[in-house]
């Protein structure tokens, strides 16, 4: 259900149930959770790219698997996010190496959410994203409403999660929502160059400076100067940071480790 390829340092997640829009079902959840896992642990992974195979990217949980009709112990969704949707949400955001997502297709619910928790988000022009939570009574989860309340402000972000309307790519780009929108036929080459471009650079420095951004959205100022007179010290003692300035100093280009 993930179809996973390391190649130049990144590590290729495809989410693959291209019949069901790439919903989740469990075994797709596990699947993925697995490889974000392997790529915190593994130092050849030196970023992380995620698309979807088909024509959607995500269509969030698999309704399938929910029919009420079907029987069954009363639902307990508190219970699926916690097993399934924030442990994946937390390992991606604790993943200190570049996650870029590339968002092929319609990215729904549980979906549209898992791409804006990534670090750098292309989409197709052909892509939506749609909180579609609203249409079945539920409320935007896997990060959604923190997530989109932080981007876009209360005005939009109520507006999408109350009206499940969707946003085009080119208008989420406008809204910074996600990094760029790309015609549909370049995306994964150019997802596929950043990534690698990512990829061969200072992983470890990266790394902190992922960590430093999303510590601005809770640090007070003095906090977060702190924070990057700390992290900056950690930088500077990298055999990246030797390599950097040598490179720059002799005119060539860098060769980083990653460390
Ligand atoms: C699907 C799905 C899908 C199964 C398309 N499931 N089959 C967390 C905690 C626990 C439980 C609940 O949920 C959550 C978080 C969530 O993510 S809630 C939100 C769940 N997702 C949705 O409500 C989105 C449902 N899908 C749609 O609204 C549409 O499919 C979108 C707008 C994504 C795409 O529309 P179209 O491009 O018109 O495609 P389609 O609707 O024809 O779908 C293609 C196929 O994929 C179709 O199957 P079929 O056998 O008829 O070809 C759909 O049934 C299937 N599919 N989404 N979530």
């Amino acid at each position: 259900t993930v179809l996973a390829e390391l190649q130049q340092g990144v590590l290729c997640l495809t989410l693959n149930r291209p019949d069901k829009l790439n919903s989740f079902n469990e075994e797709m959840h596990l699947a993925l959770r697995v490889q974000i896992e392997r790529a915190h642990e593994d130092p050849a992974i030196r970023a992380v790219l995620l698309t979807g195979a088909g024509r959607g990217f995500c269509a969030g949980q698999d309704l399938g698997d929910r029919d009420p009709r079907k029987g069954g112990p009363a639902p307990d969704l508190g219970h699926t996010l916690e097993t399934f949707y924030n442990p994946t949400l937390r390992l991606i955001r604790s993943l200190e190496k570049p996650v870029i997502c590339a968002v092929n297709g319609v990215a729904a619910g549980a979906g549209a959410n898992i791409a804006l928790a990534c670090d750098i988000v292309l989409a197709a022009q052909s892509a939506r994203f749609i909180q579609a939570f609203s249409k079945i009574g539920l409320i935007p989860d896997a990060g959604g409403s923190w997530s989109l309340a932080r981007i876009l402000g209360e005005p939009r972000a109520k507006a999408l999660a109350l009206t499940a309307e969707p946003v085009d790519a080119d208008t989420a780009a406008a809204w910074g929502m996600i990094w760029k929108a790309l015609p549909d036929d370049t995306l994964m080459d150019e997802a596929m160059a950043l990534a690698s471009r990512l990829a061969a650079g200072p992983t470890l420095g990266l790394g902190l400076t992922k960590r430093l951004i999303q510590a601005a959205a809770t640090n007070t100022l003095d906090e977060q100067l702190d924070m990057e007179r700390d992290l900056q010290q950690t930088a500077g003692r990298s055999a990246d940071y030797a390599e950097g300035v040598a490179a720059f100093l002799d005119k060539r280009k860098p060769e980083f480790k990653g460390a």
